[in-house]
């Protein structure tokens, strides 16, 4: 018999990670604008959190890291000569175009694309359609390199479809999975996915006022027809423009779920009840059962729920049957969701047991656990067609590990980023990751 699983495939964060407060409407990003990072911690964090997921039985896999800064960004924006005169221009003229073509962003995963496994889709194939970000200029730039990574990993055509990016316009604002649910009975049953928008270009209703919205109804609704979702296996719901002004930028700082469970804070959505409902009946209909746990604000207050990233967080099915919920280290430190998390695994609901990671040079930019995975769900014959060196297992883990420890810095403040160095740090860098992952040659600078 097939087996389907949820894998998370986690971005490994690249040599260039740094503060540079890209990401108006981004807490964490914005407060640590020019401190100084560490790119070194950085990489190790993501990857042990992957290694011990691993350990745990869970399937993990990894997508390598751009290739930072992006000269053809800085060519694009006019500044020429040869690579090192082109980084100086850019450091001297505009420092925070610099920044933008530097960020090491793509380690954000969830943001890489919206996966629709194949029990959902009509030709049976998994569908990815890697989101064009076209709300920040550092992000923007990441959907080609993504769309090749995924290309190159997931490259049965007869299983896998990789589309093109949306338009990178307004209207079509994109950030995949990140404004993206799949609820269901089985991994392997036709499910529902939920999509989470933050305004509507045509459609006119509530805004926030304060931060940008970043994706659009339209744009959810067009990833949904590109991958031939039915009515009845889709739910549409808009973000409540309140928490966006709060802080909020992706759905996923505000709720997560995961086969049939909803855990979301109370004020997530416009109109939470009719949402519930119309997930329910949906589900229901598929003979799904479905859950909401809602907290409520008088136990975490959306500020807490900003501050600490609760709902940043993956939700993960044990053999067992129960869930396991992976939380970053802050929830631990902010006493209102220590408490709330203390109770919740206390009594009896589908949420058994919590496991907090120390992610905190991520969680500085704004990126939780859930930041940094993307979810596809897979049977075991799409699970065979995976690029095989991407899967994280003991042999793996050493041999990134030892990577980072030879390439990565343990310290960049944004002046460094001036530094024509470090562009060759790290092509070399990621030449040699290419050869530990088996991708054959990915990236610009090796064609
Ligand atoms: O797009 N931060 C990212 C964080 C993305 C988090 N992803 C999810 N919630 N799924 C962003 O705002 C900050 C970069 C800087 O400021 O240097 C940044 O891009």
């Amino acid at each position: 018999m097939q087996r389907t699983l949820e894998a998370n495939f986690d971005g490994l964060v690249g040599p260039t990670h740094n503060y540079a407060g890209l990401s108006f409407g981004n807490v964490a990003s914005q407060n640590n604008e020019n401190s100084v990072a560490n790119p070194k911690a950085a990489a190790r964090q993501g990857l042990r959190k992957m290694k011990r997921l691993a350990d745990l039985g869970f399937a993990q896999g990894v997508l390598p890291p751009q290739e930072r800064p992006s000269i053809r960004l800085l060519r694009e924006l006019g500044f020429g000569g040869n690579d090192a005169a082109a980084i100086a221009k850019a450091a001297k003229e505009a420092p925070e175009l610099l920044a933008a073509a530097s960020s090491a962003s793509a380690m954000w995963t969830a943001n890489a694309a919206t996966v629709s496994p194949s029990a959902d889709t009509p030709d049976a194939r998994v569908h990815f359609t890697p989101a064009n970000l076209c709300s920040k200029l550092h992000r923007a730039i990441e959907h080609e390199a993504t769309r090749r990574t995924l290309t190159a990993i997931f490259a049965d055509p007869a299983r896998f479809v990789v589309h093109d990016a949306l338009p990178g316009t307004p209207a079509l604002g994109d950030e995949g999975a990140a404004n993206h649910t799949r609820f269901c009975a089985q991994y392997g049953a036709p499910g529902v996915e939920f999509f989470v928008y933050g305004r509507s270009e045509f459609r006119r209703g509530p805004e926030p006022k304060r931060y940008p919205a970043r994706q659009t109804f339209e744009a959810s609704r067009a990833v949904a027809q590109r991958h031939g979702l039915a009515d009845d296996a889709t739910v549409f719901a808009q973000q409540n423009p309140d928490v966006i002004d709060a802080g909020v930028f992706h759905n996923d700082v505000i709720a997560v779920g995961n086969r049939g469970t909803l855990f979301c804070h109370e004020r997530a959505f416009v109109g939470a009840q009719t949402v519930y409902d119309e997930l329910r009946a949906k589900l229901a209909a598929r003979d799904a059962p479905f859950d909401v746990i809602e907290v409520p604000d008088a136990q975490v207050s959306v500020a807490d729920a900003v501050s600490s990233y609760l709902f940043n967080s993956q939700l993960l099915s044990r053999a067992e049957g129960s869930q396991v919920l992976v939380v970053p280290q802050e929830c631990r430190e902010n006493p209102w969701v220590a408490i709330y998390l203390d109770d919740l695994v206390a009594k009896p609901g589908p949420i058994g047991e919590v496991l907090a990671f120390d992610l905190r040079e991520s969680m500085k930019n704004g990126g939780g656990p859930a930041c940094l995975r993307l979810r596809v769900v897979l049977n075991d014959a799409e699970r065979a067609a995976v690029a095989p060196g991407v899967w994280i297992d003991d042999k793996l883990f050493e041999r990134l590990d030892a990577w980072i420890e030879r390439h990565y810095r343990d310290r960049l403040a944004p002046a460094d980023l001036a530094d024509p160095a470090l562009l060759d740090e790290s092509r070399t860098a990621l030449d040699e990751l290419t050869q530990i992952l088996g991708l054959g040659s990915l990236y610009d600078f090796q064609r």
